[in-house]
């Protein structure tokens, strides 16, 4: 049997280090982590036959690698497959908290006066209260949450199968994005697949009580699928597009699909 000897990959020393350098010049650990994580040095000039040879050349080749990584994700998710699901008696407790701010920053917002707008390519684009949304059928799952900063934490969301909710107010399904904006300036934003994912859901509900402020009151939307980051709280708007609505992490680097 004849074996397949792997090529050997050869970077210019030089190139190496301005990578490095680089990835230490990212200022947030966790980005800086990220990159670490995901790229092996030979790898980027394999994968983007682009030479590592300036600091042009490698911000190019890292864009690159993450939106090839991107198709592949795309390519490989299959809509039908379940994230686990966990017994309640594994609910991490305290559910940690997470946000670009503090949590002394949380914001707070009135329910009463909260409308979820809907725009883009939907059908039916009135605006609807809360009230509302707790009137649409429910469903509750104990998930996994991972987030890029090293850490993950089983929770309990409950809330309207976001699937449901998309073809009650007649968004084209065919559509590549679906946007969200939120109350604190966050945004991001998902491929239609995982949008239709049965445990895609909009989270009302935290362990059975109204979703906290801090966890995104009134609406968050919770994907098991996704990285913490894909996950949206305090949920203002939400659009169906075929236009790349990019993501406040996603826009400095971190990985669009974000497939956990
Ligand atoms: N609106 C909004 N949503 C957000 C964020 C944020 O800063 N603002 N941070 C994201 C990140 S990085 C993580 S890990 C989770 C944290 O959610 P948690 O507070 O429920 O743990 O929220 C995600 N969604
Ligand atoms: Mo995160």
């Amino acid at each position: 049997m004849k074996l397949f000897k792997p090529r050997e990959i050869v970077m210019p020393g030089e190139g190496v280090a301005m990578l490095a350098d680089a990835i230490r010049r990212v200022e947030q650990p966790s980005r800086r982590a990220f990159l670490q994580r995901s790229l092996s040095l030979g790898g980027l000039s394999l994968l983007t036959g682009c030479s590592a040879d300036s600091q042009e050349s490698i911000e190019t080749a890292l864009g690159a690698i993450s939106r090839l990584n991107d198709r592949a994700q795309a390519f490989l998710f299959d809509p039908a497959r379940l994230a686990p699901t966990y017994p309640e008696s594994m609910i991490t407790r305290p559910f940690p908290f997470n946000a670009y701010y503090g949590e002394d920053e949380v914001r707070s917002i009135d329910g009463a006066a909260w409308r979820l707008e809907l725009s883009g390519l939907i059908g039916a684009r009135k605006p609807w209260t809360l009230a509302q949304l707790r009137a649409l059928p429910q469903q509750s799952q104990v998930t996994r949450h991972i987030c890029v900063e090293g850490w993950s934490a089983i929770g309990k969301w409950g809330g309207v199968p976001f699937a449901h909710f998309l073809r009650l107010v007649g968004a084209d399904l065919g559509a590549k994005y679906v946007g969200f904006k939120c109350a604190d300036d966050y945004f991001t934003s998902i491929d239609m697949a995982t949008a239709l994912h049965p445990q895609t859901l909009m989270a009302l509900s935290y362990d059975g009580q109204p979703l906290p402020p801090r966890y995104g009151f009134p609406m968050k939307l919770r994907m098991p699928t996704k990285l913490g980051y894909k996950n949206p709280k305090h949920i203002q708007a939400i659009f169906v597009t075929n236009a790349y609505p990019g993501g406040y992490w996603e826009d400095q680097g971190y990985n669009w699909f974000g497939g956990s």
